[in-house]
């Protein structure tokens, strides 16, 4: 019997294309020059698309696919899926929830600490000879104690709190409602004044229309120039623009951002500021996740064409 064929959006880790290729015949979207000639080539037999969760499928991808029947994102977030697009035809979706949970939030705070203390400028002082030459590396800010904010208490935001609760700070989030699981920590409905209060805001909420530009100038002001932004979820989520006139002015005093609009490549404006920690969008990147998330990618494909229920469901 012929091999299903899928689309497939971006690479993956050698072992995640070793079994696909095993399986399925892997269209490589992303090594076609000319994408259009190539969906009208090959998208006739197309069953089902293998993307990521920055990459996503858009409405135009998944209308040249006529015999689509499955959406399978390497990712939590899906929000890169036209899912009006998916839902129309009737087309499964699906996603890699809490494998990754755990890791990313590890990179939240990994990216707070260091941002505060100043970890990277520190190893440069000592590999550029400062240490020696100009002597102590200047001080930085303390972390235990101080007020964290969590925008979105969903998976990833339980566990950012969890963590620094370990780190004896005051926690608040922002959420749709008041959430059972959080009795210890202060549930404040509006952002503006999560960020009012907030020494260090994480934005952990999963990204829809709804909530773009959620962090804008008012959020980012009431942070203000002793407050620190952590970005782990999506660019989309805040107001860019806003953000980058903040930090070049100070308003803002710092922030840790591990994605970014038309990501990798970011508005130069993030390259010539001091007050950043910028990451390549790499907070689920260990081995152990990725293995995770290759596995239940694959696994929500298998499960699809052999008529079994999907592990991972979005649609
Ligand atoms: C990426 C992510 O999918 O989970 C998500 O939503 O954005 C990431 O895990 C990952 O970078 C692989 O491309």
């Amino acid at each position: 019997m012929s091999k299903v064929e899928l689309l497939q959006v971006g690479p993956y880790p050698t072992w995640d294309e070793e079994r696909l290729n095993a399986s399925f015949t892997m269209h490589r979207y992303f090594e076609a020059e000319d994408k259009p000639v190539f969906l009208a080539e090959h998208g006739a037999n197309i069953r089902g698309i293998a993307t990521r969760g920055e990459l996503g499928a858009n409405r135009a991808m998944i209308e040249m696919l006529p015999k689509l029947e499955i959406i399978s994102v390497y990712g939590v977030g899906f929000d890169a899926v036209d899912l009006a697009a998916a839902r129309e035809r009737g087309i499964r979706v699906t996603n890699t929830p809490d494998v990754l949970t755990k890791d990313v939030a590890d990179l939240g705070l990994a990216m707070m600490l260091a941002q505060a203390r100043g970890v990277v400028g520190g190893e440069s002082w000592v590999k550029r000879g400062d240490w020696a030459r100009k002597g102590l590396y200047p001080l930085k800010t303390r972390v235990h104690g101080k007020r964290a904010g969590i925008l979105g208490l969903g998976r990833i935001g339980y566990e950012v709190a969890k963590r620094l609760a370990g780190f004896d700070m005051e926690i608040a989030y922002s959420d749709t409602g008041r959430k059972d699981y959080a009795k210890d920590w202060l549930h404040v409905a509006d952002p503006v004044e999560l960020a009012a209060r907030s020494d260090f805001l994480f934005v952990t909420l999963a990204a829809s229309a709804e909530t773009r530009h959620i962090v804008g100038r008012k959020v980012i002001e009431a942070l203000g120039p002793d407050g620190m932004l952590i970005n782990i979820s999506r660019a989309s989520n805040i107001d860019e623009d806003a953000l980058l006139d903040a930090l070049e002015t100070r308003i803002l005093g710092s922030a840790a951002l591990d994605v970014f609009e038309g990501e990798p490549n970011l508005n130069p404006r993030f390259l010539a500021l001091d007050n950043v920690l910028l990451q390549p969008h790499m907070a689920s990147g260990t081995v152990e996740t990725r293995k995770a998330m290759g596995q239940l990618v694959f696994d929500n494909l298998s499960a699809h064409f052999e008529g079994r229920p999907l592990p991972t469901p979005v649609l």
